[in-house]
């Protein structure tokens, strides 16, 4: 292990929930609850204001409302979160080629790798700074965890949360992690806790003291041993840039061509459940799900199908791997079958969210087909979304505050307004149309003035308006003084450049 604390953990605070009040300054300081607003709706995050209520992730958006009746409840403007994520990521490659994305929100880097960091000091710097410039691009903010190991850079962004730095100084390691539930540690999910815990195991001292054998019994070699290690802080897992492809298979080629069915059902089960034993080792969990089929006369083919979360469950992989299978003819024979999962992630309580939040899926889809009106709300939902952006002729720029009974009430701000004012619509109006979101701080090319900000009421020249995403707009924007909405990041260097955040 390095002796330095140069990998980073990134993670943005409340990111849904900040880049919402971060658009809406009505909502600024108050609380947001985001995700699906369907009957059968989970939270996706709520901001902190809203946690003081109770309100968590993966929440069903029912209990949300009972804990905090007075709260904004906004369905989630993905292509917003994606835009400023891209803004994010833009900022840590400027400091490593080394960054590995976890999540939109989230993401490791080696400042070692291009010599940004290499000691304490120039690790908190870095660090320091990338919290500053993460402000000044994106007006939100986001905790940074530094470390020897990425486990510990992880816990360590989760103790500075809210917008906060933390440092593990190489050495306290162990001291820090004892008393932390197992939990904590990357590759215990909910099922391996639960087991865990039945066995009298609930911290990571615990789990120290438990010995390796005694791990490996309960959970297996390769988890076991995995396991035993990240309890003693012993992490030497590399910060993985995303271009290297991140999956994890495993494949047998036969002597003989496999012809019974059955049989290839049983290989593609064992395939699988080696396959998971892999991801546990490396402590990930990936949402695609690959078969691989090579048949009797070299043709190869392979499905694959992606789960709505990261899994490392072996039924949940041997299910996908079985489904996959139906679809693929074998008559002839097969010589070599493999199974696989991509779309990696490191493990985190989201795991259980995203399953749980797929649990809920399936069950949303079966109870829609059966009743019908359950139908109706959504599709109202998906026409004026609240919290989704709208334009209207004569106001401008605005976004969904709620709507039903044939009405729709807007209110018009944008990032940079003062709070707005409130106005209701039929919702058929023909002045109203759904809009593009804005840029959360406005980009004002170098060359030009800054735009007079327009508070509330029609807004000025600043509405860039609906633009479809950023793609074209490389580096920088300044060919017109209407501002592309989601210029690629700027480069991290020039960091503080950007005007002020709310
Ligand atoms: P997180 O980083 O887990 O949470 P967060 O950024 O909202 O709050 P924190 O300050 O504690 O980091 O997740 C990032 C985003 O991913 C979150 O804003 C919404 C989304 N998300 C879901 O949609 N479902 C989930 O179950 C979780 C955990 C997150
Ligand atoms: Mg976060
Ligand atoms: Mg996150």
């Amino acid at each position: 292990m390095r002796k330095a604390p140069t990998i980073l953990h990134l993670d943005m605070d409340a990111f849904y929930a900040s880049a919402e009040q971060a658009s809406k300054p009505s909502l600024r300081g108050k609380a947001v609850v985001v995700g699906g607003l369907g009957p059968r709706g989970v939270v996706a995050t709520a901001s902190y204001e809203a946690r003081v209520f109770g309100v968590r992730s993966a929440m069903p958006m029912a209990q949300a409302r009972r804990l905090a009746p007075n709260a904004a409840y906004l369905v989630p403007r993905f292509a917003l979160y994606k835009s400023v994520s891209e803004q994010v990521m833009g900022l840590l490659h400027a400091l490593s080629p080394l960054v590995e994305p976890l999540s939109l929100d989230e993401a490791f880097v080696d400042l070692e790798a291009a010599g940004a960091a290499w000691d304490r000091d120039s690790a908190r710097r870095v660090g320091e700074r990338l919290r500053t410039e993460i402000r000044a691009v994106t007006g939100l903010t986001g905790s940074v965890g530094l470390a020897a190991s990425k486990m510990l850079a992880k816990i360590a962004s989760e103790e500075a949360k809210p917008d906060g730095l933390v440092m593990v100084e190489p050495g306290t390691e162990r001291a820090l992690l004892g008393p932390m539930p197992v939990r904590t540690l990357p590759g215990v999910g909910p099922a391996t806790g639960d087991h865990l815990r039945r066995a009298g195991i609930t911290t990571v001292d615990e789990l120290a003291e438990a010995g390796e054998d005694e791990l490996v019994r309960l959970l297996g070699k390769a988890h076991g041993h995995g396991l035993y290690a990240m309890a003693l802080a012993l992490d030497d897992r590399p910060v993985v840039a995303e271009r290297e492809a991140k999956s994890v298979s495993v494949e047998d080629t036969y002597d003989v061509d496999i012809h019974d069915r059955v049989r290839v059902g049983t290989e593609v089960r064992r395939l699988a459940d080696r396959c998971v034993g892999r991801l546990r080792a490396a402590g990930v969990s990936g949402r695609t799900i690959v078969l691989k089929v090579r048949r009797y006369d070299f043709s190869t083919l392979t499905r694959s199908e992606t789960l709505r979360g990261p899994t490392d469950d072996p039924g949940v992989v041997r299910e996908a791997a079985a489904r996959l299978l139906e679809a693929v003819d074998t008559t002839g024979g097969v010589r070599l079958l493999g199974v696989g999962v991509t779309g990696l992630a490191d493990y985190t309580q989201e795991d259980l969210f995203a399953q749980a939040a797929g649990e809920r899926a399936e069950l949303e889809a079966e109870e829609v087909a059966e009743t019908p009106l359950a139908r109706e709300e959504p599709a109202q939902e998906r026409r004026w979304p609240s919290g989704h952006d709208v334009r209207h002729a004569v106001f401008g720029h605005g976004w969904v505050q709620g709507s039903g009974l044939g009405r729709v009430t807007v209110r018009f701000e944008t990032p940079d307004s003062e709070p707005g004012r409130v106005r209701t619509f039929r919702t058929d109006d023909p002045e109203l149309e759904p809009a593009e979101p804005l840029p959360l701080v406005r980009v004002v090319p170098s060359s030009d003035p800054p735009a007079p900000s327009g508070p509330s009421g029609p807004p000025g020249p600043l509405t860039a308006s609906a633009h479809r995403g950023r793609g074209a707009v490389d580096g920088e924007a300044q060919v017109s003084s209407e501002p592309a909405i989601f210029p690629k990041s700027r480069s991290g260097k020039e960091g503080g450049a950007a005007p002020s955040s709310p």
